[in-house]
């Protein structure tokens, strides 16, 4: 495949309120597309808060449609150019309503990290069916941090308490954790064709996972096949593959943090100070009063 030229993408992208939600261009300036993006019925929206799993919920969905495909979908093509990211607009590759727009397959497997309110409403007319993925609040800031740090495309994290604390305030791209949550937990309880994962539980048992998106999706995978890809989904695997470790977009620096980093849970432990962690329970108690989801931060 062709490495994208993208050299001219900057760092020093400021974040900008859009709707509510702290935003950057390339992610808004083809926003008239993505409001407009037309959905159909086979559409499977694959929603996350950032680096909370999306990754690894998109290539099990790639393997169980098109895993016995022909070979070269999964040895020359990127996880980025199968699964979309729709309302990406960055220098050096097709914009996401382009590359959605153009996806040869069926069903089509798009990815999001918009919040629920600004997801294009074709999805909700079309009634697709849409899988959010969740990480407990703590690892997902641990993941985001080091990933603004490597990718040039995100603004700048400044120092681990810094970017702690723009965290808590909602204050990366994509807006706050807290509301993106508990906002896509709400949609759950009325919009049937949502499964609501976490990826606390893809790493405590794959395989159950994995058969739980086999039951949502209304596939007869067979025993065999849900094992070989449970095997191929493994953090280990996916980090050694190139279709699937990101190695191949030049706009992450993987000399500062690879992409497939750590995959764990409870890798906060390394990084808050006890004083941190009693200043993110607090904030989190309050914030997360009337919340009815519930996360673990270790398994
Ligand atoms: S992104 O950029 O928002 O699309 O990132 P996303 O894919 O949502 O999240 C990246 C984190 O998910 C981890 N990951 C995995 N963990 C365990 N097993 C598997 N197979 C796996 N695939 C991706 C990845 O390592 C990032 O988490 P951290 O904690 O940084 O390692």
């Amino acid at each position: 495949m062709e490495i994208p030229d993208m050299s001219s993408v900057s760092k020093y992208q400021s974040l900008f309120d859009f709707e509510g939600i702290s935003m950057t261009h390339y992610l808004t300036d083809n926003w008239e597309k993505v409001k407009n993006f037309q959905a159909r019925p086979d559409d499977i929206l694959i929603a996350t808060y950032p680096k909370a799993g999306t990754t690894w919920v998109s290539y099990t969905l790639d393997l169980l449609y098109f895993g016995n495909d022909a070979p070269e979908r999964q040895t020359s093509q990127p996880i980025y150019m199968r699964v979309p990211f729709l309302e990406s607009y960055i220098q050096g590759i097709p914009s996401g309503t382009e590359l959605a727009d153009n996806l040869p397959t069926s069903p089509r497997l798009i990815k999001t990290h918009l919040p629920v309110q600004l997801v294009p409403k074709s999805f909700w007319e079309q009634n697709s069916r849409i899988v959010y993925v969740a990480r407990n609040a703590k690892d997902n800031a641990v993941s985001y941090f080091h990933f603004d740090r490597m990718n040039m495309g995100e603004p700048e994290p400044g120092d681990w308490n810094t970017f702690l604390q723009t965290f808590i305030e909602g204050n990366r791209v994509f807006g706050s954790w807290y509301d993106h949550v508990n906002g896509w937990w709400e949609k759950k309880q009325t919009y049937s064709n949502l499964l609501y994962m976490f990826f606390e539980d893809m790493v405590e048992d794959t395989g159950r996972e994995v058969a739980r998106l086999c039951s949502f999706l209304g596939l007869s995978t067979s025993a065999e096949q849900k094992e070989k890809i449970t095997k191929g989904v493994q953090f280990d695997a996916m980090k050694q593959n190139k279709m699937t470790n990101y190695s191949t977009l030049p706009v992450m620096d993987f000399k500062i943090s690879p992409f497939m980093r750590k995959g764990k849970v409870g890798d906060w432990k390394s990084h808050f100070t006890v004083a941190q962690n009693e200043q993110f329970d607090e904030v989190y108690k309050q914030k997360m009063k009337n919340a009815t989801v519930k996360f673990r931060t270790e398994i």
